[in-house]
């Protein structure tokens, strides 16, 4: 199986998650920071990049650069929901993942070809998730190494997708400036200039005694290296998860109680899945709805005991959904476990009944290891049968 690793970066975060709060910023030079004296412009959209404003930029100078631009106060606390909500997507296509900010991980895709057909495909459908759900692009990068996926994930955006396959590793960055070289500060370049080199082929095409000599033995090995585009480094992810959920946006806005059921069945089936597939139970249940003007509702509940039985997941959504205020045109749903317990409480219960449906779960299991997940799915079937027939 071929490495493939994907780097994930969004496009102007703050500023496009401002464009997606207000609709009449959309299309409009936005600064998001810079707007209190002595203020810093923490980003600024596409629109506002072409007057040459930029991060870290002081804001008078901002100001100077784009007197039309619209200075915004920065909300840390709203960025960080839309960057939870892009990593459960994150989550959904890897099991490796490696969050490197607050709008920026690498995925190891390494296989995916197998589930979305392509790579190229698997990248797309990533891509479309993330405009769909949260209404921001991402810009993508897919390389045989971590390096290089970051590289490719600069190299078009905003809205870009770059590809570098196995054996265009060196070919992909040669007219790349040195400066692109991760490890490459001022001082180092400076130095790579002093020799003639401009590019990353000069590297390769000097002497690697020489570079020793000019940068030391490890930056120069190093250097050496990256230039060939060659990265051993792993996706390293650290964190244990601490829930699992999913969620859905739609193509179309959906309304009335019997259809958002429907999802939820949907959801509480991937949910249970995914739960019994890494063999825990989830206490706390939650719910989130969004409607077509981005107003988010989420409930949840602890129950008395924990779970990974889709039925109950279900019944739960239910009960969580009916304490909402009505909502018509809803564009997203989802549905999330945490609170998670130790597999040692697990078996600690003796009721016939749950025995029973452990025992049915496990059944359903193993025919959705064997044949894939939607080899059984009610919410399909549900069209034809009673919804009853599911408690
Ligand atoms: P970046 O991904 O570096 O920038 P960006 O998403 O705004 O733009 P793009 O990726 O399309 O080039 O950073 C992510 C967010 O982090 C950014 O929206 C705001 C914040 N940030 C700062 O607050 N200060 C900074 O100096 C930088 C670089 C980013
Ligand atoms: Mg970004």
């Amino acid at each position: 199986m071929k490495r493939y690793i994907m780097h994930v970066d969004m496009d102007a975060f703050f500023a496009s998650v401002e464009q997606v709060d207000n609709p009449e910023l959309r299309g409009k030079p936005v600064i998001v920071g810079g707007d209190k004296a002595r203020g810093v412009v923490c980003t600024a959209s596409y629109e506002a990049r072409k007057y040459g404003v930029h991060s870290a930029m002081p804001g008078i100078q901002a100001k100077r650069l784009c007197p039309q631009g619209i200075f915004l106060p920065v909300r840390h606390e709203r960025y960080k929901q839309v960057s939870a909500e892009i990593f459960t997507i994150f989550a959904e296509f890897s099991p490796k993942v490696e969050p490197l900010s607050i709008d920026e991980a690498f995925l190891d895709i390494s296989g995916m070809d197998k589930i979305y057909k392509s790579i190229n495909s698997c990248a797309r459908q990533l891509k479309e998730r993330i405009l769909l759900q949260t209404g921001i692009h991402a810009s993508i990068g897919v390389a045989p190494n971590k390096f290089l996926a970051k590289i490719a994930s600069d190299l078009k955006k905003p809205d870009g997708l770059v590809i570098i396959r196995h054996g265009q590793e060196q070919s992909s960055i040669a007219q790349l400036p040195l400066g692109k070289l991760w490890g490459v500060g001022q001082k180092t370049a400076l130095k790579l200039h002093n020799m003639g080199y401009r590019q990353v082929k000069d590297i390769l095409q000097g002497n690697i005694n020489s570079l020793k000599n000019a940068l030391g033995e490890k930056t120069a090995v190093h250097l050496w290296q990256l230039a060939q585009g060659i990265d051993e480094r792993e996706v390293e992810s650290s964190h244990i998860a601490k829930s699992i959920g999913n969620e859905e946006t739609y193509a179309e806005d959906i309304s009335g109680e019997e259809i958002v059921m429907e999802k939820f069945l949907h959801l509480a089936e991937k949910v249970g899945w995914r739960l019994r597939q890494k063999q825990i139970k989830a206490r706390t249940i939650s719910i989130k709805a969004r409607t077509d003007d981005f107003t988010t509702y989420t409930r949840s509940i602890t129950l008395p005991e924990s779970t990974d039985f889709d039925s109950v997941l279900y019944k739960t959504a239910q009960t969580l959904f009916k304490q909402l205020p009505v909502l018509n045109k809803i564009r997203l749903l989802g549905l999330t476990g945490s609170n998670f317990t130790e597999p040692a409480e697990m078996s600690l219960f003796n009721d016939v009944s749950k025995i029973k449906q452990e025992k049915l779960y496990k059944a359903i299991d193993s025919l959705k290891n064997k044949f894939g997940e939607n080899i059984i799915t009610k919410a399909k079937l549900i069209n034809r049968q009673k919804k009853d027939d599911y408690s």
